[in-house]
């Protein structure tokens, strides 16, 4: 038979429906509610992505499509999927206590974000192995993969498709903007490979696509009276408009593997709000979601693990 083995995909989680909007945002605040006004604004924004975001089916597609790559890669293990996930239920913690009540004992996990934060990847795993550790389930975690190169080259040929648009002369007066989420500045002091693993994505695609003009960027920072890592995307546009005479910008969120809030609206909405405020083009390559190609990769990354 089969060794028997769980495979724990864990993401940030989104609002089912519009009565989730308050305790998700409050989980998201760690336990402190949000005002009226913040809770507002935060439906303001989810009413002008359509309502809800499309996450959490992005999501579930996602990991059922990594569980069956991995299930027909190989015939020694039998995958068994559990989703966990940050803000919403299932939470990482029920994730897991489901497994250990399948009677699995031992698991492999990954974060469908593919650069290692104190801030995020540490937490989810950190929150997997506390509970894993209650019930005696021992888990093996990927902690990053942003330079897995089947990831580069998922978006190598996403954004080449985007300059394809482009003539000649709009090409030369492009900038590539390579971002991710930005977090509270204070995390830089304990040496969090954050934004250099940012850093080296962008790298990796600007020796795949042989694109020199790029820039890092951070993008959808939170509210809070605390300084986050900047630049912030949308002052980086302006004063790359301003400054170097680029008239055209690609926004790569590659910091993010799904079409969400903070892609639908703080780059298809805000960034476009100042390209077109400064008369620049704006262009959005498509996000990763259930591209074969980036399954596949992430397939491959658990199975290194498991092997290790
Ligand atoms: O529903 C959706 O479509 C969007 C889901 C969503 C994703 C996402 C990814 C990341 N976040 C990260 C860190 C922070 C920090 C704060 C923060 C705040 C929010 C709020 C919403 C939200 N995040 Fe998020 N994030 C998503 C949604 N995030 C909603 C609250 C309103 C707002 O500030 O806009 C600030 C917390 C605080 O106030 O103290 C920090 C990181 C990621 C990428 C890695 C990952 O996916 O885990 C890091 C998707």
């Amino acid at each position: 038979a089969k060794k028997q083995m769980g495979l724990l995909v864990m993401a940030y989680g989104t609002p089912y429906k519009e009565e989730d909007l308050e305790r998700y945002y409050t989980h998201i605040r760690r336990g402190r509610k949000p005002s009226d006004e913040m809770l507002q604004d935060l439906r303001d924004r989810y009413d002008a992505i359509g309502g809800i975001s499309p996450l959490a089916r992005i999501t579930e597609d996602q990991a059922t499509s990594i569980k069956n790559a991995l299930n027909e890669m190989q015939d020694e293990i039998e995958f068994k999927l559990y989703i966990g996930l940050k803000h919403i239920e299932p939470f990482v913690e029920d994730a897991v206590e489901s497994m250990a009540k399948d009677g699995i004992e031992e698991a492999v996990s990954i974060v469908l974000a593919p650069h290692y934060s104190t801030y995020s990847v540490k937490s989810y795993n950190g929150r997997a192995k506390e509970e894993a550790d209650k019930h005696g389930v021992s888990i093996r975690s990927v902690e990053s993969w942003y330079d897995a190169p089947g990831f580069i080259d998922f978006w190598k040929e996403k954004i080449e498709a985007e300059y394809a648009k482009m003539d000649e002369e709009e090409k030369e007066n492009t900038c590539l903007i390579v971002s991710a989420h930005s977090l509270p500045l204070k995390i830089l002091q304990g040496g969090d490979p954050y934004p250099d693993q940012l850093k080296r994505t962008a790298e990796l695609i600007s020796d795949a696509t042989g694109i020199t003009q790029y820039e890092i960027g951070w993008q959808s920072e939170g509210n809070t009276p605390d300084p986050w890592i900047g630049p912030d995307v949308q002052d980086l546009t302006k004063d790359l408009y301003n400054d170097k005479g680029y008239k055209t910008f690609v926004y790569a969120p590659v910091g993010f593997v799904s079409d969400h809030l903070e892609v639908l609206y703080d780059n298809d909405y805000e960034c476009k709000v100042v390209c077109d405020e400064v008369g620049a083009n704006y262009y959005r390559p498509e996000m990763p979601n259930t591209n074969p190609k980036f399954i596949q990769t992430l397939a491959n990354v658990v199975m290194n693990q498991v092997e290790k």
